[in-house]
C-alpha cells in the first residue's frame, strides 16, 4: 500500500511501543492520529482493542455554564484522592475550534493536569471525516487502552450532537441549575432518556430543592411510577389500590431496571460529590449486575461498523472521487434541467462503487 503523507512506518511502531510502555508523549499522539483520521488510525485502534473496557467512561451533559467544568475538576480530585488514574476529555460540538470557555477550562484545569495521574484533552470537530461523536468515541477507546480507571467526558450543551456524543459512555450525567426550570419543560424526551443519574448544581443558590423535586416527579411521570413515593392520602394507601403488592425483593435479587436518582451539588465548594461518586458507582455496578453494559457494548460495536462503514464511504466520495467538482462540472446541464439531481447522484455512487480506496489501512 502507498504511504500517505503522516509518520512513516518505523514511527507507527515506535508510537505502540512507546503507547504500550506507558508515555503519556505517546497517548498525546496516538490520540492526534485517531483525531485526525491519519494512516495508521485504524490499526492502532484495531491492536487496542482487547484492552478495551475497563476504564468507567462517565459523560456530563447541560446547558452552557452549568458547571459541568467544575464538576469534573471536584470528581477528578475525588478520584485522585482514592488513588485512580483519571482522564477527562472536552468535547465542544457547537465549535469548529476549541473556543474560549474550554480555554478558560484549561487555564482552571492546568493545575489539575500536573499530575501524572491526570490527562485532559480538548476536542472539537474540525478535522475528522467521521464526526465528532465517532472521534470522541475512538480518542476514549486510546484513552481506555492505555489504562485510565475513569474518563470523564465533558460535552456543552443539550442538544442532539451532544446525546451522540454521550453515547460514547458507560454512565451519562445531566447537570442542571435551579435557574433551569423551564429548560426542564422544554427538555427533549432523548435527553431524558440519555440520562443515567440527574444533577442540580449550584444548589447554594434559592430553587435547587424545587427544582430536584420537579425533575423527579417528572421522571417518575414518564415512567409510570408517580405514586411510588407519594405518601398515603386521606387514610388510605393509593399505592395498594392501584397494583397488586409486588413480591418484595430477595436481598440479592438484581434490580431489573435503573431509576436515574436526582442528586444536588455545589461543585465549586464539593459538597455532594461524594455522593454523586457513590451514585455513578452504583450505576456501573447496576450495568454489571444487569446485563445493561453488554447490550450497550453490542449497540456501541454495531453503531461503530455503521460509523466506519460511512465514514469510508463519504471519504470515498468526496476525497477520493472529488465528487463535489463532478456535482459542479455538471452544473450547466443541471441548471438547463438536460440531468436530474438523481441522475448525476447515481452517476456519482457508480463512479464511487469503481474508484479505488485509498484510505483502507
Ligand atoms: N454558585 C455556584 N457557582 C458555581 C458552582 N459550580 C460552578 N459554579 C460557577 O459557574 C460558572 C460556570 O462553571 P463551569 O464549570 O465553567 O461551567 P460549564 O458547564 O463547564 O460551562 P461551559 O463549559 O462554558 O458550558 C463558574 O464561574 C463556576 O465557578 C456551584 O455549585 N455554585
Ligand atoms: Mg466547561
Amino acid at each position: 500500500m502507498v504511504q500517505r503523507m503522516g509518520a512513516p512506518r518505523a514511527d507507527i511502531e515506535a508510537l505502540h511501543r512507546d503507547f504500550a510502555a506507558g508515555r503519556k508523549v505517546a497517548l498525546s499522539r496516538a490520540i492526534s492520529l485517531v483525531e485526525n483520521e491519519q494512516p495508521g488510525f485504524r490499526e492502532l485502534l484495531r491492536r487496542l482493542l482487547p484492552l478495551l473496557g475497563r476504564a468507567h467512561r462517565i459523560g456530563i451533559t447541560g446547558p452552557p455554564g452549568a458547571g459541568k467544568s467544575t464538576i469534573c475538576s471536584a470528581l477528578v480530585r475525588f478520584y485522585r484522592e482514592r488513588g485512580e488514574k483519571v482522564a477527562v476529555v472536552a468535547v465542544d460540538p457547537t465549535s469548529p475550534f476549541t473556543g474560549g470557555a474550554l480555554l478558560g477550562d484549561r487555564i482552571r484545569m492546568n493545575e489539575l493536569s500536573l499530575d501524572p495521574g491526570v490527562f485532559i484533552r480538548s476536542m472539537a470537530s474540525r478535522g475528522s471525516v467521521g464526526g465528532l461523536a465517532l472521534a470522541t468515541g475512538e480518542v476514549t477507546d486510546v484513552i481506555d487502552a492505555f489504562g485510565f480507571d475513569r474518563i470523564l467526558i465533558e460535552t456543552m450543551g443539550v442538544g442532539q450532537s451532544e446525546l451522540d456524543v454521550t453515547a460514547a459512555a458507560d454512565t451519562t450525567v445531566v447537570l442542571l441549575v435551579p435557574e433551569s426550570g423551564d429548560s426542564i419543560q422544554a427538555m427533549k424526551a432523548g435527553l431524558l432518556e440519555a440520562a443515567d443519574l440527574f444533577v442540580v448544581n449550584k444548589a447554594d443558590r434559592p430553587g435547587a430543592e424545587r427544582m430536584a423535586r420537579e425533575l423527579s416527579m417528572m421522571l417518575h411521570l414518564r415512567m409510570g411510577k408517580t405514586l411510588r413515593n407519594v405518601p398515603a392520602h386521606h387514610g388510605v394507601d393509593l399505592r395498594r389500590v392501584q397494583a397488586p403488592a409486588a413480591p418484595p425483593l430477595r436481598e440479592d435479587a438484581k434490580p431489573a431496571s435503573w431509576d436515574p436518582p436526582v442528586l444536588q451539588t455545589v461543585a465549586e465548594t464539593g459538597r455532594g460529590i461524594p455522593e454523586l461518586a457513590q451514585s455513578l458507582d452504583a450505576h456501573r455496578s447496576w450495568l454489571d449486575t444487569s446485563g445493561e453494559r453488554q447490550r450497550r457494548r453490542r449497540n456501541r460495536l454495531a453503531e461503530r461498523v455503521r460509523d466506519e462503514v460511512e465514514r469510508r464511504f463519504r471519504h470515498r466520495l468526496w476525497k477520493d472521487l472529488q465528487a463535489l467538482d463532478l456535482i459542479e462540472d455538471a452544473m450547466p446541464q443541471l441548471e438547463q434541467g438536460s440531468m436530474s439531481p438523481y441522475d448525476l447522484a447515481r452517476t456519482i455512487l457508480q463512479r464511487a462503487n469503481a474508484a479505488p480506496e485509498s484510505d483502507a489501512d
